[in-house]
């Protein structure tokens, strides 16, 4: 609702009320409706000001109203042009937030007041949406067309300060934001209206507005990856530059309707969702975020500065946590801190401009050191060493030693066994896993893997940690890869069996980027380098001197096998680092791929020598083969109880793998198409390829199907759990 109040002397005062952050619901509209009414028809009301309960202005629409299907009721443009059509002046007092309609109807109003930590923004484009209440129409008329595109099409939030540089408000304030608007109201009661009323300004022109304009295009397309919103949010910014206010309005609501009804709005929303969703964890045996708290980490320690290390200790830094950074030797530390250092340097640089330090060069909020015993005081160490179980068990026996005994013990692994590695402690339910995903200090994802052992306050405490690194934790049971890789291996075997069935990499990563992802799985293998997953495919005796005398080639037991990946790796190919791998680079270290005659002669001869008859293979097939095995493979985690819902599954992908956010995440876009059809082509699938346990049909999709193929929502309730794989 919104409340309505006399204010000081003669200003009316209407507070938007619907906690927790006054989403503009239906009733609430009708409440502004009713209050700028009641205000207009008072006399001795000479002045309004809109503000929000709780210091908060409005977050805007409500978004699960558009996924309703009555969606009828007050619409927010015709609220927002009666705001304006007032003879009172009406002012707006933002605090907090204000954010899509809620940032539409402060520009409804004749002024602006903002407190210095507010922060606007018009976010629609990231729920698959634009600006509907008028806002593509206004906003440029008040801050011109550049900055009107950045913020629209970005959906970045500004602070006010920025805000009041691009004169979105007209003053900012440190103290109470409400008493300075009333007294601000009280100050202009008189002053004409015309020239503050945004709708009848014309577009402030730009001398090369047209070539600005295809510019601007080609940007936001690149950086969209077949998202539709932002460039419906172009086109409306772009009418509001050819058009009068009624007619850019009426382009405004069109484009609103097309993305309302495209699909990927409902994928962006469900994103949204989702992400809120998967922080209120819980696990099989009952320990949920409701009955835990975290315990505080005061203080940190980073084991290991390598890659990931790095990552880990600059986020670390940027989160305001004290962090101890701690390598093997001398060498490797001084190599890591240059690279700490450089990493912080850079952030520093861009926070800067935000207004905001980092404080790394002081002893007591960044350390480095080989000393273990420095480790005593730590209230949370997060080990950073590379892949190897023995070395990773070692340093935690030498942690459960020497750290104090309410410390917790995290270890940034991709894959390995965490209650192998707790057993070398002797506080298994103070160890959980926490894979970052590199850069760390720039990837959201973290995934929070609990063992057997892993305490509820261990899971929340990696929860709290993850939020304060302003990362969306995600948390999981233990199984071989967690979630994301467990998923991502079926994905990149069907990518290589493609390959050397008869197609090349360059065109399996076509497809999938066509699809929406950021680089297809040939790309990513080269720049994440090819030679990390040989190691571990020595390790596991897949290849390599442990191979068993006799092994075929093609074969490992039992099942189909791709001996290529270990090819390259034979030859050197480890991906960008040495300017070789599925592709070609301008050198090592090259960032450029291009398709590589050798690689194709390579493949040629290769099926000549194991007699696989190349054929071609349609698009169709390529992309439904990786991700139909990827999604396959979710059902599974989901039938075992590795994750506690679909959502968890698509909030890792899209954070953490470049999965297109606006497909929703791998399992909402399963129940997009439809689980009957991902089951038939997987039957068929592996019915041509019988060797390779990655296409055949999940038991759980098969009972889902076998349940009517019910909405994402219910799947859980018809989970029985199966056993782990571990
Ligand atoms: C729009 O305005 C369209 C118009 O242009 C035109 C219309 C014609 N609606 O994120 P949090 C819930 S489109 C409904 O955890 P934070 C959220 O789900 C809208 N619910 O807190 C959560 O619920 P729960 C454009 C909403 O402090 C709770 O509030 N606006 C909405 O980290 C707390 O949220 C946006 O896209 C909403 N609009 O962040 C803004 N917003 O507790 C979207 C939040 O049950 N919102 N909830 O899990 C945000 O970006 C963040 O929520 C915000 C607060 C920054 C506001």
């Amino acid at each position: 609702m919104a409340q309505y109040a006399r204010g000081a002397a003669a200003v009316a005062v209407i507070r938007l009320h619907n906690p927790p952050v006054n989403a503009l619901s239906l009733t609430v509209l009708q409440a502004l409706e009713d209050g700028l009414k009641r205000a207009d028809a008072d006399p001795s009301v000479k002045a309004v000001m809109i503000c929000g309960e709780n210091g908060k202005f409005s977050a805007g629409a409500d978004i699960r109203g558009f996924s309703s299907p009555k969606r009828h009721g007050v619409p927010l443009g015709p609220i927002i042009s009666l705001i304006e059509r007032s003879e009172k002046p009406v002012v707006a007092a933002i605090e907090g937030i204000a954010l899509g309609g809620g940032l539409e109807v402060a520009l409804g109003c004749h002024y602006r007041i903002a407190h210095v930590k507010a922060h606007m923004g018009f976010p629609e484009v990231t729920i698959g949406l634009l600006p509907g209440a008028e806002g593509t129409q206004r906003l440029p008329r008040l801050i011109g067309v550049p900055a009107a595109l950045d913020i629209i099409t970005t959906g970045r939030h500004i602070p006010a300060t920025e805000a009041l540089k691009l004169g979105l408000v007209d003053e900012v304030v440190e103290e109470n934001t409400v008493e300075a608007a009333i007294r601000f109201a009280n100050k202009v009661i008189g002053q004409p209206l015309g020239p503050r009323r945004l709708s009848l300004k014309p577009v402030p022109k730009l001398p090369n507005m047209e070539a600005f304009l295809s510019e601007a295009l080609v940007k936001v397309k690149k950086q969209a990856h077949g998202c539709l919103a932002p460039e419906l949010c172009f086109q409306a910014v772009k009418a509001a530059t050819e058009q009068p206010f009624a007619d850019g309005v009426r382009k405004e609501r069109e484009l609103f309707n097309i993305l309302l009804t495209s699909g990927q709005a409902q994928a962006l929303q469900y994103a949204f969702f989702a992400e809120r969703e998967v922080q209120k964890w819980t696990t099989p045996n009952g320990a949920s975020w409701k009955s835990t708290s975290p315990q505080p980490i005061r203080k940190a320690a980073v084991i290991g500065l390598g890659t990931m290390g790095r990552g880990i200790v600059t986020s670390l830094v940027k989160a305001n946590i004290p962090v101890v950074a701690l390598e093997q030797n001398v060498e490797y530390l001084n190599m890591g801190r240059k690279a700490v250092m450089l990493l912080l340097e850079r952030e520093a640089m861009k926070m800067e401009q935000g207004a905001q330090t980092l404080d790394f060069h002081n002893p007591a909020r960044l350390q480095f050191t080989v000393d273990f015993d420095v480790l005593h005081d730590v209230d949370l160490v997060i080990e950073a060493v590379f892949e190897n179980m023995a070395l990773k068990k070692e340093i935690f026996h030498k942690l459960s030693r020497i750290c104090k005994p309410g410390a917790f013990l995290c270890t940034n692994t991709s894959a390995l066994n965490i209650d192998e590695i707790a057993s070398a402690t002797s506080r298994p339910h103070q160890v959980i896993g926490t894979h970052f995903f590199s850069p760390a200090h720039v990837m959201r994802l973290l995934e929070i893997i609990y063992g057997h052992h892993t305490s509820p306050t261990a899971i929340a405490t990696a929860v709290q940690l993850a939020k304060a690194l302003k990362k969306v934790g995600v948390v999981v049971g233990n199984c071989f890869g967690f979630v994301g890789n467990r998923m991502m291996f079926p994905y990149v075997q069907q990518a290589v069996f493609l390959v050397e069935e008869g197609s090349r990499p360059e065109a399996v990563d076509q497809v999938l980027e066509d699809f929406g992802f950021k680089i297809g799985p040939f790309r990513m293998s080269d720049l994440a380098g090819l030679d990390v997953g040989w190691r571990s495919r020595k390790g596991q005796g897949l290849t390599g001197a442990s191979l068993p005398p006799g092994t075929p080639a093609r074969q490992r037991h039992g099942h189909r096998y791709s001996p290529l990946p270990d090819l390259l790796c034979e030859n050197s190919r480890f991906g960008q680092k040495t300017g070789k791998g599925w592709y070609q680079y301008e050198k090592a270290g090259g960032r450029t791929a291009k398709p590589d005659p050798w690689l194709h002669n390579f493949l040629a001869q290769y099926r000549d020598t194991h007699h696989i008859k190349t054929r071609f293979i349609d698009q169709e097939e390529i992309l439904e083969r990786c991700l139909f095995s990827l999604i396959n493979e979710g059902f599974d985690i989901l039938a075992e109880g590795i994750a506690a819902g679909p959502e968890h599954l698509d909030v890792i992908y899209i954070n953490g793998y470049g999965w297109p956010k606006h497909r929703g995440g791998p399992m909402f876009y399963a129940s997009t198409i439809g689980l009957p059809r991902i089951l038939a082509k997987l039957q068929k699938y592996s019915e041509a390829h019988p060797d390779v346990p990655g296409l055949q049909p999940s038991a759980f999709l098969k009972k889902l199907v076998a349940m009517g193929n019910p909405p994402l929502k219910e799947w859980m309730s018809y989970q029985s759990r199966q056993s782990n794989k571990l």
